[in-house]
């Protein structure tokens, strides 16, 4: 299964180690062609090179629309060796086989990046490179194709070992590489002309990406991991920049992710604490260093070890108050200097930042596998404001209670399902998640409040009392309803629509609650 490569065929936008690669075959006597700019590229270094518009007898035209889309080249690249048939016709048109394909095609996915207009953006899609690559790849029995300047040390490291040679098995990993680049390449184009299009479920768009790095292991240690990118630009986990710490692991990923989302929430200056994708902590306050304080006493057992995201640049006093307890990242649009170094001695410590705050409401896509397949949906970018809230019960929330209860109803959707909030003053007060009964959820969130109380030492009670409670979803039953007013809270934020909504109004109305519905759910499973 050895094939020696004695006719190689370059044509690449990214031009690194190009020329150490062509030397390196040149040295071996391999012929090299190669269209405009990377012969112009190769030539200036001092190599013999064939410009693909001499031996095609053809010249790129149409602005070089069509360089390399000929039989001779095309030809060279699928004819099948050993087969008399191809082999023949080969001669009779003149056609010589090409053993090597080194293609790196036109950047499309950096020049969307750039926020490139419409035209430049189209003159980025390659034509004729992806079917170059296709071709060799389906041909992989003689061509070795390589899209990846990562791989070119590998073909040198093969060729070396045999003698100029390559093995079947190497180059079917190159196909499978190559057809993987040609894949994500046509997604990245159907997501753009979507986005074009302003199609907020463009069902047909293949969702790929390009790999960005790949992880230790994923969400235990038997499990193999990477994290891929679309290309968005949004402020995020995938455009973030680390200033310092060990790698981001697969779980790191996942809950700084669902961090800062959710700290994008809010206009104020936010802070939310992260474990396990929830939130054990989320609090606004007039600064950071006081949202901190406020978002830790929350729940500050479950904080240790956990993601800490800020809507607003880190600044030193904060940074050192993180300090004191053990977190594993920390993610913000921006961090000073004082914050910086504040953290130098916590060489673990991951800091990331991302430049910017992403805007909650706009549109995107979320992703999740089933057995089989994979689920796709809108993101939930929803929102209730304050005339969209029909208070159901005799007595109206307070302004100060509105305020709150359209702050937990915010935590709420990114809070797993079932999730009951309680908040104070802006900053939450007891969060209970993930539970298979909502019942559940509410006395999980009241008992987590009074054992923060009795942790801090203080004989003052929970911070449930007089708090008001927001619900992901309707109350099928009055129960967890009355213990959120067993544990003191004074108002409830819900979306409604219960076939037993009369009975958990009446309840409401016993207790003397204020409640609001807000007609729109927000399940996080
Ligand atoms: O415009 S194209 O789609 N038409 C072609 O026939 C073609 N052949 C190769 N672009 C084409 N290429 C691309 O040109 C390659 O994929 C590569 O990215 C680039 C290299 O051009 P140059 O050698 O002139 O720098």
């Amino acid at each position: 299964d050895l094939r020696p490569i004695r006719r190689a065929l370059f044509s690449v936008s990214d031009k690194t180690g190009l020329v150490e690669f062509a030397r390196f075959l040149a040295e071996r006597d391999v012929e090299i062609l190669s269209t405009g700019g990377t012969c112009k590229a190769l030539r200036d270094a001092g190599l013999t090179v064939v410009e693909v518009a001499d031996y095609t007898g053809f010249p790129e035209m149409l602005d070089g629309r069509v360089k390399t889309l000929h039989p001779k080249v095309h030809g060279g690249l699928l004819g099948i060796r050993g087969n008399a048939e191809h082999e023949a016709a080969m001669a009779e048109h003149g056609i010589n086989p090409i053993d090597l394909l080194v293609v790196n095609l036109y950047p499309f996915e950096a020049t969307v990046a750039k926020g490139a207009d419409y035209d430049t953006t189209i003159e980025n899609i390659d034509i004729g490179g992806p079917a170059m690559i296709r071709a060799a790849s389906k041909n992989h029995d003689s061509v070795a194709v390589v899209v990846d300047v990562e791989d070119y040390q590998r073909v040198m490291e093969e060729m070396t070992a045999h003698a100029g040679a390559t093995t079947l098995g190497l180059r079917k990993h190159l196909a499978a590489t190559a057809y993987a680049r040609t894949g994500a390449y046509d997604a990245a184009i159907s997501q753009w002309f979507a986005r074009e299009l302003g199609d907020t479920f463009p069902r047909r768009v293949v969702v790929a990406g390009q790999l960005k790095q790949s992880l230790r292991y994923g969400e235990n240690p038997h499990q193999q991991a990477a994290f891929y990118v679309t290309g968005d630009q949004r402020p995020g986990i995938a455009t973030a920049r680390q200033l310092q710490g060990k790698e981001l692991s697969y779980n790191n990923l996942n809950d700084t992710d669902a961090a800062f989302e959710l700290a994008a929430e809010f206009e104020a200056p936010t802070v939310a604490i992260i474990k396990h994708a929830n939130p054990c902590g989320v609090a606004s306050g007039p600064d950071i260093v006081s949202a901190y304080k406020a978002a830790l006493a929350c729940d500050p057992v479950s904080a240790f070890g956990g993601i800490i995201a800020i809507n607003r640049k880190l600044d030193g006093a904060t940074a050192e108050e993180i300090c004191k307890l053990f977190t594993e990242v920390v993610i913000a649009p921006e961090a000073d200097e004082a914050a910086v170094a504040a953290f130098a001695s916590k060489k673990n410590l991951r800091l990331l930042v991302t430049g910017g705050m992403p805007d909650p409401t706009s549109a995107g896509m979320t992703l999740r596998a089933v057995s089989g397949g994979y689920l796709f949906q809108n993101k939930d970018n929803g929102r209730v404001s304050l005339d969209e809230l029909k208070v159901v019960t005799k007595r109206a929330p307070t302004e100060q209670e509105v305020k709150d209860l359209l702050f937990a109803f915010r935590v709420c959707k990114h809070v797993k399902s079932n999730a009951i909030i309680y908040v104070k003053d802006g900053c939450t007060v007891g969060i209970g998640a993930g539970q298979m009964s909502r019942v559940d959820s509410s006395r999980i969130a009241a008992w987590k409040s009074q054992e923060a109380a009795t942790a801090a030492g203080q004989a003052q009670p929970p911070g449930t009392i007089g708090s008001v409670v927001a619900s992901d979803a309707f109350f099928p039953f009055a129960d967890g309803l009355l213990a959120a007013a067993a544990a003191g809270a004074t108002a409830i934020i819900q979306p409604g629509g219960s076939m037993r909504d009369a009975e958990v109004i009446a309840a409401a109305d016993e207790k003397g609650l204020a409640m609001v519905f807000t007609g729109m759910r927000h399940f996080r499973h």
